[in-house]
């Protein structure tokens, strides 16, 4: 038997060469925590906190790389001595204990804990995965649940339960505890399509425990039939057939992947992962070929929050206003891409690491894909007929770098791509796809129908209901440089009184810089107007502001009343723009610890303050929106709903930057002949 003197001695050699290992392999101080650093955070944190079989156990409910401060990123940066010297690493630890939500922060490199706080605002921490499966078991061991199924003739062993949410509704004391609702699989895996509806378990999560049970079940189950979605289980007819695509690289990849930093053509960014963002893009520069050196466009972006509010009042609906971020994690939702699938077959995988419950680095494999795309778009072209007896084309393929990740929430699955473009654009897809979440109802046909069903009528006892999907992301733009302005460009219609012309108006540019964060309060379509983010210290030859466009898509609003409490909690979905400072510790829009928020810490009460904005390190806050009114061919699953927005160089380069771009060379593909 071991001694506790050489026990210890093994501890800390084990601990110190795990140190050394993560300074040797991951010298980017914004790479996300390794498994080994996952590792070290938990023994760190055991020794304050050791496991007891006779109270509650310490719980990690996040725990992320705690970020050195950006003026020393930087700094480090634009450091001479190569390879450059390592920084310190933290890490930013919430944990539950004793029902409290703890606040620790870890130094990797010192193997301390350097702070612990008590949350004592309102809110409770992301759920983690393993707990909301402890609670979703807990039904089947609950004797008037299992009356319940038993009455109702169904089979227990078909039933699964799954957690959603309960969100904030004016309590003056919240517990932390979430609602449990079920469904029945017998003859289908999509088990959304067959809920147990009217059936509602609540958990206490802190005792883990069962405190809250109704039983208002009226409607029959759905039926199973026509909610198969396995290739392998359909029956014929098949088709549309799809003869299958291929991006052919006779040459390879274009892109160099050294840890976490990509580079590719022009671009080069690093990518990181957060168990509650997913995705984190940093330090994306260009390579501007006139001036010989990469230029900084975007210092930090990720999803911030996604807020999907369900339009159905009712007893058993009206709590679903999710945070898919804040409450269920996008990074801790990521699935495992499919080769060929998910990711054309030129992608490159890339695996990410979160931790349990109980601080345990849990693997998510081919988290990410990274591919050259080329979709048969132009890049740019032109036809010259306007001199005589010449024909002149030039045109280019459209070729672009796309990093994908893809985030299932329960039910849905986001779609999320980070797409970077030679011509400087950064273009940021949302898909939607996955099982709609559906209400059993007691209606075959829409004439039967005579109140109000919140949805539509998608198959036998199968209502899909109306909800939104508003999804925040938070960019940190950099535009070659920290100090950067907001710029909106109103397009204004000037009537003309000079009678020298026949014409009676126009539209011109009237420029208007944000000063204050009011001023930036934006919701779009309700004016002609470009808004940018410029750097109002650095102009191109002819004098124009170096800038980057906002180019909107996929905008809405929320659609309920000022003090319904989901529009309370998700007021940064207000505006579908926001700009505020630059301060580390506002990341998540909807509020640090957004489980059964009360909106006092959102992105909407940080911008009361209205701070200045000019002239200043800025992050420009863009919230995509849907409204989404299912429709039958979202049934069973639901063919993919696009949408997205585009970040566009403007006056930012001094012309065209893929002027130069050559065309492809010819490729010698077998069994293809070129008619020309
Ligand atoms: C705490 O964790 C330890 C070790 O992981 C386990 O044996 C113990 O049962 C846990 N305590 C409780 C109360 O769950
Ligand atoms: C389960 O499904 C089968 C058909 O797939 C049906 O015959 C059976 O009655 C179902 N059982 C229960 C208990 O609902
Ligand atoms: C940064 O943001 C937090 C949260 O809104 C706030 O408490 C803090 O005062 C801010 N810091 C500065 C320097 O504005
Ligand atoms: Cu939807």
């Amino acid at each position: 038997m071991a001694s506790t003197a050489q026990l210890v001695l093994f501890f800390i050699v084990i601990t110190l060469l795990s140190t050394l290992s993560v300074l040797a392999t991951h010298p980017h101080p914004l790479d996300p925590l390794t498994p080994a650093e996952f590792n070290l955070v938990r023994t760190i944190i055991s020794r304050s906190y050791p496991a007891s079989s006779t109270h509650t156990n310490l719980t990690f409910q996040y725990v992320g790389l705690d970020e050195p401060d950006k003026h020393a990123i930087l700094s480090w940066l634009s450091s001479k001595s190569k390879p450059r010297v390592p920084m310190p690493r933290r890490a930013f630890v919430v944990a539950r204990f004793e029902k409290k939500s703890l606040e620790i922060t870890v130094d990797l490199s010192s193997l301390s804990i350097v702070s612990t706080k008590v949350f004592k605002g309102h809110g409770f921490p992301m759920l983690t995965l393993d707990e909301q499966t402890t609670a979703s078991e807990l039904p089947f061991k609950y004797k008037p649940f299992i009356e319940s199924v038993n009455e109702k003739g169904l089979d227990l062993s078909q039933v699964v339960c799954t957690t959603f949410t309960v969100g904030w509704f004016g309590q003056v004391k919240t517990d932390r505890i979430l609602n449990i609702q079920c469904f029945y699989k017998n003859g289908t895996i999509t088990l959304y399509a067959r809920p147990l509806e009217g059936i509602t378990v609540v958990v206490d999560l802190d005792e883990m425990k069962i405190v809250g049970y109704s039983d208002r079940m009226v409607a029959p189950v759905p039926e199973a039939e026509g909610t198969e979605y396995r290739a392998s289980e359909l029956k014929p007819p098949f088709g549309p057939e799809l003869k299958g695509s291929a991006f052919l690289q006779p040459r390879g990849p274009g892109f160099e992947i050294h840890g976490h930093t990509v580079r590719w053509a022009n671009w080069e960014f690093h990518i990181g992962f957060d168990i509650r963002a997913g995705p984190i893009i940093s330090l994306a520069s260009i390579y501007d070929l006139e001036k010989q050196e990469y230029r900084r466009v975007l210092y930090r972006g990720f999803i911030s929050e996604l807020f999907v509010p369900y339009m159905d009042p009712t007893e058993d609906w009206y709590y679903k206003t999710y945070f898919d971020s804040g409450e269920f994690g996008f990074g801790q939702s990521a699935s495992s891409l499919q080769p060929l699938t998910d990711c054309p077959s030129n992608a490159v995988f890339h695996d990410a690491f979160y931790q349990s419950s109980d601080g345990n680095p849990v693997h998510i494999p081919n988290a990410f894909c990274i591919f050259e795309k080329y979709a048969g778009d132009v890049m740019w072209r032109h036809t010259e007929i306007g001199i005589p007896d010449q024909v002149i084309t030039e045109a280019r393929p459209d070729v672009s770098l796309v990093v994908r990740m893809v985030s299932t929430i329960g039910n849905y699955d986001y779609i999320i791509d980070w797409e970077f473009k030679p011509s400087g654009s950064i273009k940021l897809g949302v898909g939607l796809s996955g099982i709609l979440e559906v209400k059993g109802g007691k209606y075959t046909h829409t004439d039967q129908i005579k109140e109000e069903v919140y949805g539509t009528l998608l198959a036998d006892y199968t209502i899909g209901i109306n909800h939104d999907h508003f999804l925040t992301y938070y960019l940190d733009l950099d535009i070659d440089g920290e100090a950067n302005s907001f710029v909106k460009s109103n397009l204004e219609i000037v009537t003309v009184t000079d009678h020298n012309t026949p014409r009676k108006s126009y539209w011109k540019v009237v420029r208007e810089t944000a000063i204050t964060e009011a001023d930036a309060r934006i919701n779009l379509g309700l004016k002609a107007s470009e808004l940018a983010v410029v750097n109002p210290n650095k102009e191109t030859k002819p004098g124009n502001k170096m800038g980057y466009r906002l180019i909107p898509s996929s905008v809405s609003h929320p659609l309920l009343v000022a003090d319904d409490y989901p529009k309370i909690r998700a007021a940064f979905t207000n505006y579908n723009v926001w700009v505020t400072p630059y301060n580390k510790s506002e990341k998540w829009a909807g509020g640090p610890y957004a489980d059964r928020s009360r909106g006092d810490d959102t992105l909407a009460a940080w911008n009361q303050r209205d701070r200045k904005i000019e002239n200043k390190d800025i992050v420009l806050w863009y919230t995509v929106g849907f409204h989404h009114v299912p429709s039958q061919e979202d049934f069973p699953v639901m063919p993919t709903l696009s949408g997205g927005f585009e970040l566009r160089p403007t006056n930012f380069f001094e012309r065209n930057p893929v002027l130069k771009v050559l065309p492809p060379k010819h490729v010698n593909l077998p069994n293809c002949t070129l008619k020309s």
